[in-house]
């Protein structure tokens, strides 16, 4: 894709980059990765095997709701393997615009790994007026220093056309969760939403468990007790429509007024949710609508759970994340057992965490509010095969805006 229109309206960028990177002098991405040679965050030849980079950009973009709605959202989207290349508009760049994905790019880690990871600002398309700038704030990490927080009173924000990498020693396993802190309401609620994972050291051992072994853990747990066949991360979310719409048409944003009028799973509705594929790109999306225009989905990530029992094993983990900037949500698996094993990145043992007193347990719901995450183990052992149903038991927010029967409501399909 390479239309006119979308040049022009990059050149702005470009040239704030070149303030802004002395690097490059005439381009706006810097991604900082040892032994990448050429612009893409993925090291190349002989490197440290811990060092994992990725490349990410914050913008806007568009999503479909499950009834139709074409919502403008800001957003984050990947470019981890995309080189700078030759043209005269940088490659990254072209490929980041209007891109912002529900939910952002899901960050998976392990434990010991040395992470680099660049935050380039492509800058709001549609918002002209605004100079917003982004930053990644990864929730519940210790860091070291506050610079690379994401917090804008405390720490460095990326500005448009400019790239910032922040880097991160990773030490503890858990499910996190990561966001935009700038402005954090308004672009929480807009749409700057990630699922972020750190897996455990003890990963790759061999642990048995209640009769069952297991070679992937939730956590370093010693007696193998958060131990899973097949992990789904599953992002709880809400938008109101409204907040979007006043913002495309540079209103004065109601924030007191901001209320739940889609809830989502990883940024869909039922039956959107099941769709096993990306929901393509609205036609609102003015880099869609383009004729051969490159952004084919700003929702490539499905809701729906498979359980393949022959393949796969029996114990599902689901890493739930709730980044809803205004509602609680419980969610419940009707008809299979829930055991929580992990509350806020932490397992949940007490003090000694690996040989503490096991404090995990059965439920039958689970209530997250936003900022919060559980890990859950279904162990499916006897459970007859059949297709289950995971949703919101806040039954009012089981609609798709005006339309009923639908939200924040996925299936998990066990063979
Ligand atoms: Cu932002």
């Amino acid at each position: 894709m390479k239309s006119t229109r979308l040049h022009s309206l990059l050149l702005p960028l470009m040239v704030a980059g070149a303030f802004t990177s002395s690097h490059e002098a005439s381009a706006a991405v810097y991604v900082q990765c040892p032994g990448d040679t050429n612009g893409d965050a993925i090291p190349d030849g002989t490197t440290d095997p811990n060092v994992k980079c990725m490349h990410l950009s914050g913008g806007d973009g568009f999503t479909v709701m499950a009834d139709g709605k074409q919502l403008y959202t800001f957003g984050f989207s990947n470019l981890t393997g995309t080189p700078r290349g030759t043209d005269t508009v940088d490659a990254r760049l072209d490929k980041g615009v209007l891109a912002a994905q529900q939910p952002a790019p899901t960050i998976d880690l392990k434990q010991g790994q040395k992470v680099y990871l660049t935050l380039t600002n492509v800058g709001m398309v549609m918002r002209p007026d605004l100079f917003d700038p982004h930053s990644v704030h990864f929730h519940g990490f210790p860091n070291a220093a506050a610079i690379f927080d994401g917090l804008p009173e405390a720490s460095i924000t990326v500005n448009m056309g400019a790239s910032l990498t922040y880097f991160y020693n990773i030490q503890e396993p858990g499910t996190y969760i990561y966001h935009c802190h700038v402005e954090a309401t308004e672009h929480m609620e807009m749409g700057m939403l990630g699922q972020l994972f750190v897996r455990p050291a003890q990963d790759g051992q061999s642990k048995t468990f209640n009769g069952r072994t297991y070679t992937q853990f939730v956590y370093n747990d010693v007696d193998g007790g958060t131990g899973y066949h097949k992990g789904v991360a599953l992002q709880l979310g809400s938008f109101d429509h409204v907040f979007h719409e006043l913002h495309l048409g540079v209103q004065p944003l109601p924030f007191a007024k901001i209320s739940t009028t889609y809830s989502l799973f990883n940024g869909r509705g039922y039956p959107d949710t099941v769709n096993p594929g990306s929901i393509p790109a609205g036609s609102e999306n003015p880099r869609a609508a383009v004729n051969g225009g490159s952004v084919e989905t700003n929702q490539p990530v499905t809701s729906l759970v498979t359980l393949n029992r022959t393949t796969e094993g029996t114990t599902l983990l689901l890493r739930l994340s709730n980044l809803s900037v205004d509602n609680l949500f419980s969610v419940t698996a009707l008809g299979l057992p829930m055991r929580v094993v992990g509350q806020g990145a932490r397992i949940l043992r007490t003090a000694g965490e690996a040989t503490g007193k096991d404090l995990s347990y059965d439920t039958s719901s689970v209530t997250l509010g936003g900022g919060e995450t559980n890990d859950v183990l279904i162990d499916t052992t006897g459970v007859p095969a059949g297709t289950y149903f995971l949703y919101t038991t806040n039954l009012n927010y089981l609609s798709n805006g005006a339309e009923d029967f639908g939200g924040m409501m996925t299936e998990i399909v066990i063979n």
